[in-house]
């Protein structure tokens, strides 16, 4: 760590702590080689190095998975919680401590199998936090299962003649939810689109939903083999109040220009469509957050020891 740039902290003492991306480095990363988790980890660290997020005033909040090791891998505050519940806990420390800056992984049966109901829920209730869906289209952690995202007639342990059902659809679900505020979706081998992805959430004051294509070498690895390999399976959403990046332009020409503003156009856009469209998708920053609208009473510490005892009270025998 670097001493540069100076601020006057709360307390009036100075900070002229400058961070570098090895100041949210954590622990060794375990994912697999080849594991799209870690270019998503790197994209991560550079944003907060970009921002200049104090690593005690930033929290990472995962379920269980693979993706869910991620607070492991950030050197700052992180809650590694049960499979499904990550929006919860985000949210409670979120309203607790509106001052933090809240990031959520969650892997795909984790945000859209068993922790669905959190998922839209939240989307309603808007809080502001960045949530990323890390989706490598199955179970990895339990080792291949069928998840939500899976692909019809991909094959898993689960379904080994292939998946039955048609896959969810995370952005349409999220785009249907009544008060949606951000939604994009980018891939993990395209690091500078990833990036701006990231970024943008991040501003976003809001529940910033972003899905991120992401490969598992081991249990998926055909999903976006092509997809990697053939720049003309993606396209691109670009606007100016959206994302573009000039230097892209030259490998990946499908692009079509969309206004993130327009939520009819961001949920046609979000069909099934026989290229990987990454982008964003809608953004709306009027839309209400819950932690403006609900109405609690402030109140000093002795006042709130006061009514607790008077709540005890009421239970004494
Ligand atoms: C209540 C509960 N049910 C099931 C499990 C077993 N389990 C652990 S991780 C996991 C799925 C992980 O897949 P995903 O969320 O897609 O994340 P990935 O490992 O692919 O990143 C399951 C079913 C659990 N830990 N807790």
């Amino acid at each position: 760590m670097t001493h540069l740039g100076c601020s006057l902290l709360s307390c009036g003492v100075v900070d002229d702590r400058h961070f570098e991306m090895e100041d949210y480095q954590g622990a060794i990363a375990r994912w697999c080689p080849g594991c799209g988790d870690h270019s998503i980890l790197t994209a991560m660290q550079r944003l907060l190095e970009e921002e200049q997020l104090k690593p005690e005033q930033t929290v990472f909040v995962s379920g269980i998975g693979c993706s869910s090791r991620f607070p492991h891998y950030m050197k700052t505050y992180g809650f590694h919680g049960l499979h499904g519940r990550a929006i919860p806990a985000a949210t409670g420390i979120k309203l607790e401590r509106p001052d933090l800056d809240v990031f959520v992984t969650m892997g795909d049966g984790d945000c859209c199998s068993i922790g669905a109901g959190h998922w839209i829920h939240a989307i309603r209730y808007n809080v502001d936090m960045v949530v990323l869906l890390l989706d490598n289209n199955m179970y990895g952690l339990t080792k291949g299962q069928t998840s939500p995202t899976t692909p019809a007639t991909f094959p898993s342990n689960t379904q080994p003649y292939g998946s039955y059902l048609e896959a969810l659809n995370p952005l349409t679900a999220t785009l249907g939810v009544t008060n949606a505020s951000f939604v994009a979706q980018t891939a993990e081998w395209i690091p500078a689109h990833l990036f701006e992805t990231l970024k943008a959430a991040y501003h976003h004051k809001g529940f910033a939903f972003v899905r991120i294509l992401q490969r598992c070498p081991v249990y998926t690895e055909k999903i976006y083999e092509d997809a990697v390999r053939q720049p003309d399976a993606i396209e691109m959403l670009i606007h100016d109040d959206g994302i573009h990046i000039p230097d892209l332009d030259e490998i990946y020409k499908n692009q079509i220009i969309h206004d993130p503003g327009n939520l009819d156009e961001a949920r046609r856009l979000a069909e099934p469509f026989d290229r990987f469209r990454l982008g964003i998708f809608y953004r709306n920053e009027k839309r209400p957050r819950y932690e403006d609208l609900r109405r609690l009473p402030v109140r000093t510490a002795e006042e709130k020891v006061e009514l607790l005892n008077q709540e005890f009270d009421r239970y004494a025998v």
